[in-house]
């Protein structure tokens, strides 16, 4: 599929896809937008991907919503624009997303950067949910998802003032997994998917989907849900080859049945 905004490429079972619009530091126009969901989609339903690599460019992961394309509209145009669709559909990808972030990663930018599953940051990374100095405020998930992952009081800090953190900072607020030299973040991210990739399909799926219902849902009804999916895996030849492969002091060899 030829895209105009983002490239895609498969190494062994990880779908790669990387924002590329250098000219705007990756804003995330409408187009771009859609592209990313399509492909994300695409590869959710291949089975033969087992974990997506999502990535932007040294300089950036991505800068934020396009503000040209905001710029005049109005209420009631944003409304029917209907840009929340499009990103409760990247919530719904099933397969784990890694994000490689290097650079920065602000307003909508850093929204798409929690969406993911795992986040391994270079040390260059600027992460930050700078609306209110646009006059506006988070409008994907910034509120919600960045006062979960860091605490009340710092994203309060970090959306009223509109100062970015180092990732450093992000790494200390549990925003981020890990950090590393500008020059190895890609090829660490890369080879995480890649051994990712490599578990159970089945059984790589329903944690993604039980560790998101823990953000969601009380206690006891996620810890349902997870016994669910747990009985459920027994129904896998996946389950059976893990434990006869143990038993049997071997790799085990998973195929996704
Ligand atoms: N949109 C459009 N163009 C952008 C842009 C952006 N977000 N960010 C940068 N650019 C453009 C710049 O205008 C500049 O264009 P030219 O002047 O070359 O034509 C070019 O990219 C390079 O930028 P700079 O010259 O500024 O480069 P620097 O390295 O000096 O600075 C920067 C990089 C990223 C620190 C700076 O460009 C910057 O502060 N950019 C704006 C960051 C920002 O405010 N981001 C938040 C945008 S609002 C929603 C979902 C999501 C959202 C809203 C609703 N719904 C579901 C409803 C999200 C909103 C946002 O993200």
């Amino acid at each position: 599929m030829q895209y105009q905004y983002i490239q895609t490429e498969c190494e062994d079972n990880v779908g790669i896809i990387r924002l590329n619009r250098p000219e705007v530091v990756n804003a995330l126009n409408l187009k771009l937008i859609d592209e990313l969901t399509s492909e994300m989609e695409r590869m959710d339903g291949d089975p033969s991907i087992r974990a997506i690599l999502l990535t932007g460019s040294d300089k950036a992961f991505a800068a934020g919503a396009d503000i040209n394309e905001m710029a005049e509209e109005g209420a009631i145009s944003m409304l029917w624009r209907d840009q929340f669709a499009v990103w409760d559909r990247i919530s719904r990808i099933s397969v784990p997303i890694i994000a490689a972030v290097s650079g920065y990663a602000l307003g909508g930018g850093c929204e798409l950067m929690m969406n993911c599953d795992i986040v391994i940051a270079s040390e260059t990374a600027r992460i930050g949910q700078p609306e209110i100095n646009l006059g506006v405020m988070p409008g994907a998930g910034g509120t919600q998802r960045l006062t979960k992952a860091v605490g009340k009081v710092k994203a309060m800090e970090m959306m009223l003032t509109g100062d970015p953190i180092t990732a450093e900072e992000a790494l200390q607020y549990g925003l981020v997994n890990k950090v590393l030299p500008v020059e190895v973040y890609y090829q660490e991210a890369l080879k995480l998917a890649k051994r990712i990739s490599l578990q159970a399909p089945n059984a790589v799926r329903l944690i993604k989907q039980s560790v998101l219902k823990a953000q969601d849902h009380r206690l006891a009804e996620g810890m349902e849900y997870e016994r669910n999916c747990f009985y459920l895996l027994f129904a896998s030849e996946d389950q059976k080859e893990g434990m006869k492969a143990f038993i049997e002091k071997r790799k085990p060899k998973f195929t996704g049945r």
